[in-house]
């Protein structure tokens, strides 16, 4: 039942909506969806997409389903007004960033804040050539669960953390308080981290280890802590920690290994966005993630026979 009344009202007539701010978000995915849920009760939220959409976006807590008070904008339209972007959010999949910054640059205000957010390591000198020296660039990690359940509704799957670092010297002075008040005050379980090197590879190592055998296997998140899964697991994540040590990045297996078991335990009843991408016939980002390790371990002349395993078994099941 979409209910008439959303939190939206309650909260205004609470008169909880403080220094409201305009957000744009590309990508209506579980997590575009779900910071759109987070932030549209205090703040203007326009979602940039690709098409028409006819029916609301909506976002499920389990037994109710709230229409989300956000508006869209088109962006393949000529006809639709262009917007003026001061805070954006790109939560596309990897192979999708760079198109995806390209066709929203021109609409970034000279002040910008842009927050990326994806699986796998995304190239971020080639991201920031499209931005202006004034324009910031913050990177979110966050391990929020969300289900696609149609194409406008999300399904809150568990609360998970949210990490946000500054990847571009502009972002890091605005790293401030009210700044990081903003962004944290509206994203339960979020949190600032400064070291976005870091950030990006204990991400990664996540992903590493949920990602691909929840897609071949077709589990959820929860079901990888049983032992079958186990020294799959630490070869794949033992493989990705010597490479990110060789790329300077101070990583013990054994805290990679506790990270990706908190994760599955705090999402244990998620599909990874991997498991549900092989589900539903789409590409995968394991590009991104296995190779990734596989790339890095080359140049690094470090051998990653479990990582390129899984790498190739996903491209088999979709290329
Ligand atoms: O990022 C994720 C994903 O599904 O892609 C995790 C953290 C594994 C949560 O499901």
């Amino acid at each position: 039942v979409l209910l008439a009344i959303t939190p939206a009202i309650f909260y205004g007539v609470l008169g909880v909506v403080t220094n409201m701010a305009n957000l744009h978000i590309v990508g209506a995915g579980a997590i575009g969806l779900s910071l759109a849920n987070a932030f549209a009760y205090d703040h203007s939220v326009t979602l940039l997409v690709r098409r028409r959409y006819t029916v609301p976006f909506a976002f499920s807590s389990g037994q109710e389903l709230y229409h989300l008070p956000v508006k869209h904008i088109d962006l393949s339209d000529p006809t639709q007004n262009k917007p003026l972007i001061q805070h954006g959010f790109i939560c596309v999949k990897s192979y999708q960033l760079k198109q995806a910054i390209q066709s929203i640059a021109p609409y970034l205000a000279e002040h910008a804040n842009l927050f990326i957010s994806h699986n796998g390591m995304s190239d971020l000198k080639e991201i920031e050539q499209y931005l202006g020296e004034k324009q910031a660039l913050f990177f979110f990690s966050t391990s929020m669960g969300g289900l696609k359940i149609n194409d406008t509704t999300v399904k809150a799957t568990g609360a998970g953390e949210t990490y946000l670092g500054a990847c571009n010297d502009i972002a890091l002075e605005r790293l401030s308080l009210s700044f990081n008040q903003f962004f944290c005050s509206q994203i339960p379980h979020s949190k600032i981290h400064h070291n976005i090197a870091q950030l990006r590879w204990q991400k990664l190592l996540i992903n590493v280890a949920i990602n691909p055998l929840s897609a071949i296997h077709q589990v959820k998140n929860g079901q990888l802590r049983q032992p079958r899964y186990a020294s799959m697991i630490l070869q794949l994540l033992n493989e990705a920690c010597v490479v990110a040590n060789a790329d300077n990045i101070d990583i013990k297996l054994n805290e990679a290994l506790t990270s990706a078991y908190q994760v599955m335990t705090g999402t244990q009843h998620n599909s990874s966005s991997m498991a549900q991408d092989i589900l539903n016939g789409r590409h995968t980002e394991i590009d991104a993630i296995c190779g990734y390790i596989v790339k890095r371990g080359a140049y690094h002349g470090i051998d990653t026979p479990y990582n390129r395993e899984m790498l190739n078994q996903l491209l088999k099941l979709h290329s």
